[in-house]
């Protein structure tokens, strides 16, 4: 057997060098991006240094994450099997309604801290939310439609079923599955419907078109990690790259949080009809688009009540001549910027770690564990965002959907009917992150007490 840590491995460089193949810019962005990152790292050895302990540095050049869209429960409860046997489970809910875009989502990603730090890839994955379309005519036909498709090749689920059976694969049987389950995110030009029929869903949704007219969920994007989004949002028109104007996420700060996005437009790409045989016709679909991303520390709940707050603030309370990223970096000013204020304040999540041999006379390995940092006998690195944020997807999605068309739904968010069709509940993000740094504490205070009575 090999480990699930590795099929994922294997399975996300499938994935990157098949969507290389399918979307060329794709690859003009990974370059760009490497070529920023090794830039950063130069720049700021400080910076190396910490991402090399941390174990990040590694992971740096192989870090993706992709997006695919569901049309049923069915397959998003066979999609979680199939993540399963990466070692990727389903963590936080996100409702878009509320931005006006018919789906809810989850992200599917490996959860403990070495199985980050080996590959983290992770998959934005959303199901369409049918019961939100109005004209039910229209609702009960995309709802055959998609009864009618099996996005799974009968080889993936064989597999799938044999990993759940015997606790894993072995390794040719590993290269199998991930030949067969990359043919589910492969792209189809060939639609499923005719040209009347597409046109009919497009224009109650374009989402809806994407989700239900093809073949199975294509991957639409893979976001390489940058150490600068800054720096790659200026270089990406000299690439012959489009960015969106607003980088999704918090301003540029001296201590990165959560996570910044910028992406740059769909392609427009020919699509053929069911009933376009003979007369050549064809169409065109614009679905695929490209994204990078720079992650920063993951927040606590209350760091986070935070963010929201400022984001909302900047959004509707700035001074509306004002450009949007002038008031949001108004508006975070009121978010402490040093690790040491962050931390102390409890607004983001630290890993900890013994900072040498000894003791200072007359401290406990169990003093609070800001008193064993002050004291010196404790270090404290922030632990990194793995998650995304429902606001910024919605920002993502709109503007690779056009037009800036948010539809106009009542915000519902409906997490057990999403956890009813993935057949399992979501992790929560928090939980992990809280996990990640308790553990952290009391092997801190397990070295801190060999130390002490060494
Ligand atoms: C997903 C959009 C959201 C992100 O990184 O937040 C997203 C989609 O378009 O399917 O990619
Ligand atoms: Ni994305």
């Amino acid at each position: 057997m090999i480990s699930a840590d590795e099929i994922r491995a294997r399975f996300a460089r499938a994935m990157s060098d098949m969507y290389r193949q399918e979307v060329p810019q794709y690859g003009t962005l990974t370059d760009l991006v490497a070529r920023i990152n090794a830039q950063v790292l130069q720049a700021d050895p400080a910076l190396r240094a910490r991402l090399a302990a941390t174990g990040a540095l590694d992971r740096l050049d192989v870090e993706r994450h992709g997006a695919i869209r569901l049309g049923t429960a069915a397959e998003l409860a066979t999609m979680r099997r199939l993540f399963a046997v990466m070692g990727m489970a389903p963590v936080g809910y996100y409702d878009l309604s509320a931005a006006g875009i018919p789906v809810h989502s989850t992200a599917f990603r490996p959860v403990d801290d070495a199985a980050l730090a080996r590959n983290p890839f992770r998959v934005f994955t959303s199901l369409l939310r049918l019961d939100l379309i109005a004209d039910t005519a229209l609702r009960a036909e995309a709802e055959r439609i998609l009864a009618a498709r099996h996005i799974f090749t009968p080889g993936a689920l064989a597999l799938i079923a044999q990993a759940e059976a015997e606790g894993g694969l072995a390794d040719a049987q590993a290269d199998l599955f991930v030949r067969e389950a990359l043919e589910t995110f492969r792209w189809h030009r060939e639609a499923t419907v005719s040209a009347a029929t597409y046109r009919r869903l497009h224009d109650a949704h374009r989402l809806i078109a994407d989700v239900v007219c093809f073949k199975g969920p294509h991957i639409n994007h893979l976001t390489p990690r940058t150490l600068d989004i800054d720096a790659a949002q200026a270089e990406m028109p000299a690439c012959g790259m489009r960015a969106k104007d607003v980088v999704e996420g918090p301003p540029r700060r001296a201590c990165p949080i959560l996570l910044r996005q910028t992406s740059f437009a769909a392609l427009e790409e020919p699509i053929l009809f069911r009933d376009d045989a003979g007369t050549g016709q064809g169409g065109c679909h614009t679905a695929r688009f490209g994204e990078i991303e720079q992650r920063g520390m993951a927040l606590t709940p209350k760091g986070r009540a935070l963010y929201d707050r400022l984001l909302r603030t900047a959004r509707d309370d700035g001074p509306a001549d004002q450009p949007y990223a002038t008031r949001l970096q108004r508006a975070f000013t009121r978010f402490p910027d040093s690790e040491d204020e962050l931390r102390t304040q409890g607004l983001a999540y630290f890993r900890y770690a013994p900072a040498g041999a000894s003791l200072p006379p007359g401290l406990s390995a169990d003093a609070p564990i800001d008193d064993l940092v002050r004291a010196g006998a404790a270090v404290a690195t922030p632990i990194t965002y793995e998650d995304f944020l429902p606001v910024s997807a919605a920002g993502i999605f709109r503007s690779n959907l056009g037009g800036g068309g948010g539809a106009d739904y009542a915000a519902n968010a409906d997490r057990a009917g999403f956890e009813a069709a993935l057949g399992a509940a979501v992790q929560d993000e928090c939980t992990l992150y809280a996990a990640i740094q308790d553990q952290s504490i009391a092997a801190t205070r397990h070295a801190l007490h060999g130390a002490a009575s060494a």
